[in-house]
């Protein structure tokens, strides 16, 4: 069975308590830290930055899923603390170039991952796809946690599966416990987890990691 990766959206977790946060969730399993960088541009909101980045670097080993979510990616990862082992995903609707930036994360050590916004097709991105190690799929609109999954989207995770068999399929958005156990079905690999499921509030993050665990 293929090991499907658990990676919590430290958006969503107590801005003020970081340190006890992801302390906790390391002890719990999850597996890379997902850090969303909003840019007020591309997207609606402004989030997570390079200091919060830097410092979790200083304290913690633990590789980062970088999601960039900012207008010309490729011209701006030297901003960032980037460490060999982590995920570093660009828009594809926000990339001019996206194999050239591919590359360079992928010369970094890392793995390149491409994300695609609700309504861009997979055959937008179909013939630059090899380039990369995997793709994150939105299957919310991106800017903000505790939306409502985009109906038709974990059909759009099926058919990336059958197009990338071997390559990583993340679903970002709404993974609740029941979206969770139909994203894998569907052929995802790696779960972002936020609002929906670990950071819920009804539950500790241990016995949330549990349920999830159950699940998928
Ligand atoms: C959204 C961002 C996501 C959120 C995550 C929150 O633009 O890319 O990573 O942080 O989706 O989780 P939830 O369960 O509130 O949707
Ligand atoms: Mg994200």
């Amino acid at each position: 069975m293929n090991k499907i990766y658990v990676n919590p959206s430290l958006m969503c977790a107590d801005q003020l308590h970081m340190y006890d946060e992801i302390t906790d969730l390391l002890a719990c399993g999850a597996d890379l830290l997902h850090i969303d960088v909003m840019d007020g541009c591309f997207v609606p909101n402004i989030q997570l930055g390079v200091s919060l980045m830097e410092a979790i670097r200083k304290s913690f080993d633990a590789p980062l899923d970088i999601h960039l979510m900012i207008n010309s990616p490729g011209d701006k990862l030297g901003f960032f603390p980037i460490r060999p082992g982590d995920w570093v995903s660009i828009h594809y609707e926000t990339d001019r170039h996206p194999a050239r930036t591919a590359e360079k994360i992928r010369a970094l050590g890392c793995k390149a991952l491409l994300a695609l916004d609700p309504e861009t097709p997979l055959s937008a991105c179909a013939d630059v796809a090899d380039c990369f190690d995997g793709l994150l799929i939105m299957t919310v609109d991106p800017g903000y946690a505790g939306q409502k999954l985009i109906p038709g989207i974990i059909g759009k995770i099926r058919r990336a599966r059958e197009l990338l068999p071997d390559k990583i399929i993340e679903a970002d958005g709404n993974v609740s416990f029941e979206n969770a156990e139909m994203m894998k079905a569907a052929g995802a690999d790696a779960l972002v987890c936020g609002s929906s499921s670990l950071f819920s509030g009804k539950y500790t993050r241990k016995k949330a990691t549990e349920i999830l665990g159950r699940i998928i």
